[in-house]
């Protein structure tokens, strides 16, 4: 109860912090874009990860404010880089099944690239494959929405939930992201093998840019490469970081 009190109070007194994780172009290209990660800077319990706050939040509805401060954060950062040169990094934000349902959700997206001038197509929103799978029809309808703003949707955890391949079909998402669980085990011989370049092929025929999370080893590095993935994230490539180690990761960085 304690923990309920603080998280509705967290944002006021400053404790949410934004870490970002680059994503690269396969199998070594420079970074891409990143994805916003939440963290909660708790007064005594220190610096806490979203497992651990986030299903409390969408329990008690701050996930709404705390989403809303995520998107604008992350935005208010992308434009801070888009100053300093770095136009053609996108920005991923993580969206919570209850922020997906959100009837403000439009609004709010499109009120916040227009306060940060940030253009639409370097925003993506990733929902995850169950949220999305949840009620197909409105996820298509919400989707859709956000695509004709001109934003980036993307389905995160892939694999981990159960998609209808007729909605996926239509769902206009340009992403999808390999659930780490299969890139974790990810071995040339093995059964997450065949599913990874399942997955692959299928983000293919849809004409979605693949995602592998999780990326370790240079083995996986090499092997997801060879199977057709475009797009490479995980400890391996670079770890979530704040925004000054990724100033100075990319200005050491040939
Ligand atoms: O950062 P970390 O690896 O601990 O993230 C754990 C989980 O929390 C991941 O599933 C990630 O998608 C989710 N997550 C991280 N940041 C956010 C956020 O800002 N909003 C939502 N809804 N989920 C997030
Ligand atoms: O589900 P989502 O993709 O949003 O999850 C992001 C989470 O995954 C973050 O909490 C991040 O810390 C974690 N993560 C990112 N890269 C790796 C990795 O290479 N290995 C592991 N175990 N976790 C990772
Ligand atoms: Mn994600
Ligand atoms: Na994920």
């Amino acid at each position: 109860l304690q923990l309920m009190n603080d998280l509705w109070l967290a944002e006021s007194r400053h404790e949410l912090r934004l870490l970002y994780q680059p994503k690269f172009q396969a199998p070594a290209g420079p970074a891409i874009g990143f994805e916003a990660l939440l963290r909660w800077e708790h007064p005594q319990r220190g610096l806490l990860a979203p497992d651990a706050f986030l299903p409390l939040a969408e329990k008690t509805g701050v996930i709404i404010s705390i989403g809303l401060w995520v998107l604008n954060e992350a935005c208010r950062q992308l434009s801070e880089w888009r100053a300093a040169g770095y136009t053609n990094w996108t920005m991923a934000v993580n969206l919570s099944a209850m922020q997906f349902e959100q009837p403000s959700l439009i609004d709010d997206v499109m009120s916040c690239l227009t306060r940060h001038n940030i253009p639409p197509e370097m925003l993506i929103l990733e929902v995850t494959e169950t949220t999305a799978m949840s009620d197909p029809d409105e996820s298509v309808r919400l989707l859709t929405e956000l695509t004709r703003l001109g934003v980036k949707a993307s389905i995160d955890d892939f694999g981990t939930g159960y998609s209808s391949l007729l909605y996926l079909k239509r769902l206009p998402a340009s992403e999808l992201k390999i659930d780490r669980a299969f890139v974790n085990e990810l071995r040339a011989e093995g059964e997450d093998a065949t599913i990874v370049s399942a997955i692959i092929a299928l983000a293919k025929t849809l004409n979605l840019r693949v995602v592998a999370e999780g990326v370790e080893t240079v083995e996986q590095q090499a092997f997801l490469t060879e199977l057709g993935c475009n797009t490479l994230q995980g400890y391996l490539l670079g770890k979530p970081l704040d925004p000054q180690s990724i100033t100075h990761m990319v200005k050491h960085t040939p």
